[in-house]
């Protein structure tokens, strides 16, 4: 339960604080200790399809300053650190066969923070998947499934004595929707068909994936999946069927084979022009259904949406421009509507409500479901001082507006046991490259060489104090 107290919001004793990051968004050296590709080295090394070119070959050489960042973070004090483990890393050209410097460089960085006394919370898939894999299919494809979860059974078998949580996959809506619907991700496929076809796998992929875990790790280690839920507002009383079918596409597609075991027969229905879903084999939906310790939510902010009429001008409001391929597949008449400001660097717009509101939601669909804010952050265009600070007032104030949120849907019955801040540091944010900066430690692209912003020392003396500041 949170309390009142004379400070601000307190939150559950136990409650686990960290900051999160991404193997391919920090840790360069991409070609070093066996490293093979993934189809966002592809991706990012093919001309046009990332701002200014940028490439995560080097990102913030997470890979060589490893004790220096172990060091910052047991200086921020949290008591847990998400990372993920790039699957070409440990099992490189597609294949099966573990590489030892791979899984040395995760077992250091494991140990690492163990003996700062940090929780590693591992996630196994955030986007990078080997380009062998997708050049045999990628997630449409069904091997694809199977292939993680071999994947995810070495790795347990690695790691599994020593990590804390594991995460199987983080946001399969952008790897469906945005690498095999949209488009402007990694592998860059406008594929309608193709995108449910890999909701499918994925969904398959992480129940497969959380019994190979169960089989290989420590039993008293945590074991969840993250999702980006969208939290969806319709304009007018009107546009009730529009909230429905982008809910149906973004939450339940996910929630309900993992969480229930079957889809929802809207998604199905809605989706039929598209196709057949004769992807789902006989006993797949009760395989993506895996008892979960945790459910990682990655909240950024609410959707606004309603019907569209067919003539007036068509908002973009979800980023994908107008005639582009869409990653609301077979939700053409349905429209997004730009919500008012405050915005982020990124054009989203801020408003913590939608937080409180998605796990209250979360809370009462599936009681006594233990979650995680696995990501919550913001992008702002930061200005080093001339006397070398970033005052980024508006991070903070972002940070401290969602853990109040947080701290409101604890109060409402919620069980969420810990909160990690997107990010750690600036690095590199996929299509955007590295103009969109969400860390929390600023990282200077010519001498890599780490600041930490107000916000960092702000979020030090909440995760001390276990509360938010009175003030903020
Ligand atoms: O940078 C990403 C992260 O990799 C996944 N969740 C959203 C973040 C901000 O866009």
């Amino acid at each position: 339960m949170s309390v009142s107290s004379p400070s601000g919001p307190a939150f559950p004793g136990n409650f686990l604080w960290g900051t999160a990051t991404a193997a391919y968004q920090v840790e360069g050296a991409a070609a070093a200790g066996g490293r093979t590709p993934s189809i966002w080295d592809t991706f990012s090394h093919t001309p046009g399809l990332v701002t200014n070119g940028d490439t995560g070959d080097v990102a913030c050489d997470h890979y060589h300053r490893l004790e220096e960042d172990l060091d910052m973070l047991a200086e921020l004090g949290v008591g847990a650190y998400r990372f993920s483990i790039s699957w070409s890393r440990v099992l490189p050209n597609g294949g099966t066969q573990l590489n030892p410097k791979g899984v040395d460089f995760y077992s250091a960085l494991v140990d690492g923070l163990r003996g700062r006394g940090i929780a590693p919370v591992a996630t196994l898939y955030h986007w990078d998947l080997p380009q062998e894999l997708e050049d045999a299919g990628g997630w449409p494809h069904r091997d694809t499934a199977e292939r993680f979860a071999e994947y995810a059974g070495r790795l347990g078998g690695a790691l599994g004595d020593r990590v804390h949580t594991w995460i199987t996959l983080n946001e399969p809506w952008c790897s469906a929707y945005l690498g095999y619907g949209s488009g402007v991700h990694a592998p860059a496929r406008t594929e309608p068909a193709a995108a449910l076809a890999a909701v499918h796998h994925l969904n398959l992929g992480h129940g497969l994936a959380v019994r190979a875990l169960r089989a290989s790790v420590d039993p008293a280690a945590r074991v969840g999946v993250t999702l980006n839920l969208h939290h969806v507002r319709g304009v007018s009383d009107a546009d009730t069927d529009a909230v429905r079918r982008i809910d149906a596409l973004a939450n339940r597609a996910f929630l309900g084979p993992m969480l229930a075991g079957a889809y929802p027969p809207d998604l199905i229905e809605d989706t039929a022009s598209v196709t057949d879903w004769s992807f789902v084999r006989d006993g797949d939906t009760a395989a993506a259904q895996a008892p979960l310790d945790l459910l990682g939510v990655n909240y950024y902010n609410p959707v606004l949406v309603r019907q569209w009429d067919g003539a007036s001008p068509r908002s973009t409001a979800d980023g994908h421009a107008d005639g582009a391929a869409s990653p609301w597949i077979a939700a053409g008449d349905v429209e997004f509507v730009r919500q008012p400001g405050p915005y982020t660097q990124m054009g989203w717009n801020i408003d913590e409500t939608g937080l409180t509101e998605l796990l209250l939601r979360l809370h009462r669909d599936y009681p006594g479901l233990p979650m995680m804010i696995t990501e919550n952050g913001a992008a702002f265009d930061d200005v080093v001082d001339a006397d070398g600070r970033i005052r980024d007032e508006a991070r903070i104030d972002y940070l401290r507006r969602h853990l109040g949120a947080v701290a409101e849907a604890v109060g409402g019955g919620a069980d969420v046991r810990g909160y990690f801040v997107w990010s750690l540091m600036d690095n590199f944010e996929w299509a955007h490259g590295y103009g969109k900066t969400f860390g929390i430690v600023h990282v200077d692209r010519e001498t890599m060489r780490r600041t930490w912003k107000e916000s960092a020392h702000w979020y030090r003396g909440v995760v001390a104090a276990n509360a938010l500041p009175a003030t903020g």
